[in-house]
């Protein structure tokens, strides 16, 4: 049985408490200094939309470890899942001796993604993991070597997908070399875009497409990969149009266009894809994080012909698919369906608007507020200019922290506040964490 938490914000202690103070020590001796940490204190237990700390805080979370608990922490579904899976057993390898706990979570998202052709997936552990597959089925499907990216995006901290990200510290710095053919095309980054505002989706559009023919060849393209919403790199909505353009084109030229879901899919933006927002069907769909509630599980879920091109064994892995991660994403799904999350994620999207609308009223400062769903963030700059203010940033996360209130950070310039709750919040508690941020504004801006 999970333990239900009380969904209320509690300071037991100060954040963190003596308890959590201690065990940083241990931490700091024990575990490598090259891994960040958003908040010091240790977690307990956790439940919904509440972590409780060793000191007694329960703390609301408004990251779900980086957009994965949609469904809650510890979502009942998921558990009773996971307790009979682990029960039956722990692992066979789905390539040595095959389960259905494997077939049943491609047959989900073979139906649940978007796009009416024949689809087939593989799984695996981790989205960096997913996009190395993705591309590395896209080049064996086309025969082609070059890839296509966008500034700010964020795919992974495996070679091949640092490759991909954008962002060089923290992801990249002294980490090269990193692998070639890879091409970064400009992104439609509407609040920083210097060019005519009423024109962005067209003049992006030729832009890149232009390079892509001029700088590549659009018949060297094997795939072109992009978040429908940017996730690190700060939340990012590429304008009305800009997705399905992309699309054309690379149907045009027989190119693999993938979407990678892995921050926006799963219900996260008030559709189950981000992509379902403007009818795109991405050749090729990359997901994780959401899909399972917590456990590490990801996938590629393609049209049936590109994810049949590879030779038998050409695609595997030893922890692929794990049967307690399928069981998780099992019910997942099924939490998600049930409990009617996606409208949840449009409702929770008023919520966010309407607060954070009020709080920029307040304080120019805030120079953007974006997103869909419950996937929104607001963009920091200095008043009166869009010069990027991380500094407030800083202040307004710690002011949340110390007051029970996890809020994580994005962007290319670090300047973004994102939100990410899970999808089973209270209203009453996200209206008590947005209470707080707005303090934190009033006291730190
Ligand atoms: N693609 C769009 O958002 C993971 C990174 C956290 P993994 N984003 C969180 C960190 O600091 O490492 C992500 C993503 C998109 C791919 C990934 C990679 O997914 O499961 O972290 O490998």
């Amino acid at each position: 049985m999970t333990e239900e938490l009380a969904q209320t914000r509690h300071l037991a202690t100060e954040i963190p408490g003596p308890l959590s103070t201690a065990a940083m020590q241990r931490r700091k001796d024990a575990v490598s200094g090259g891994l960040g940490m958003a908040i010091p204190v240790i977690i307990k237990c956790a439940s919904g939309a509440i972590l409780e700390d060793i000191d007694g805080n329960r703390i609301i979370d408004l990251g779900s470890g980086i957009g994965v608990t949609t469904v809650g922490n510890s979502a009942p579904r998921v558990v009773a899942r996971v307790q009979e899976a682990v029960a039956a057993f722990t692992h066979t390898n789905f390539t040595t001796a095959p389960y259905m706990g494997y077939i049943e979570v491609c047959e989900a998202l073979n139906r649940m993604t978007p796009g009416s052709f024949a689809k087939k997936s593989i799984l695996q552990n981790s989205g960096a993991e997913a996009v190395e597959n993705a591309i590395k089925i896209a080049r064996h499907y086309t025969k082609r070597q070059a890839i296509v990216v966008f500034e700010h995006a964020y795919h992974g901290r495996t070679n091949l997908t640092m490759a991909l990200t954008a962002k060089n510290i923290p992801y990249k710095d002294g980490f090269g070399p990193f692998a070639s053919e890879i091409y970064r095309m400009p992104l439609p980054y509407a609040y920083r875009w210097t060019g005519n505002p009423e024109t962005i989706t067209e003049d992006a559009l030729k832009i890149v497409t232009t390079k892509i023919e001029k700088e590549i060849g659009a018949h060297n393209v094997a795939a072109i990969i992009i978040e429908p919403i940017l996730g690190e790199g700060g939340f990012i909505v590429p304008p009305k149009g800009f997705l399905p353009g992309l699309q054309s084109f690379a149907t045009d030229h027989k190119i693999v266009f993938i979407a990678d879901e892995v921050q926006s899919g799963f219900a996260r933006t008030g559709d189950w894809f981000a992509v379902n927002n403007e009818n795109v069907e991405p050749d090729m769909i990359v997901t994780a994080k959401g899909i399972a509630g917590g456990l590490p599980l990801a996938a590629v879920t393609a049209r049936a012909e590109i994810m049949d091109s590879s030779h038998v064994g050409g695609l595997g892995g030893t922890y692929g698919g794990n049967p307690i991660a399928c069981a998780a994403a099992l019910g997942s799904i099924e939490t998600i369906e049930q409990e009617n999350l996606v409208e949840r994620a449009r409702h929770i999207e008023k919520i966010l608007f309407t607060a954070l609308r009020a709080i920029a009223a307040k304080h120019p400062e805030i120079g953007d507020i974006r997103g869909r769903g419950a996937m929104v963030a607001i963009e920091l700059v200095k008043a009166g200019s869009k010069d990027p203010n991380p500094e407030l940033m800083a202040k307004v996360i710690k002011y949340c922290q110390s007051k029970g209130v996890l809020i994580l950070t994005a962007g290319s310039y670090g300047n973004v506040i994102r939100f990410l709750p899970p999808l089973v919040i209270s209203d009453a508690l996200l209206n008590d964490a947005l209470g707080v941020l707005a303090e934190a504004f009033d006291v730190s801006a």
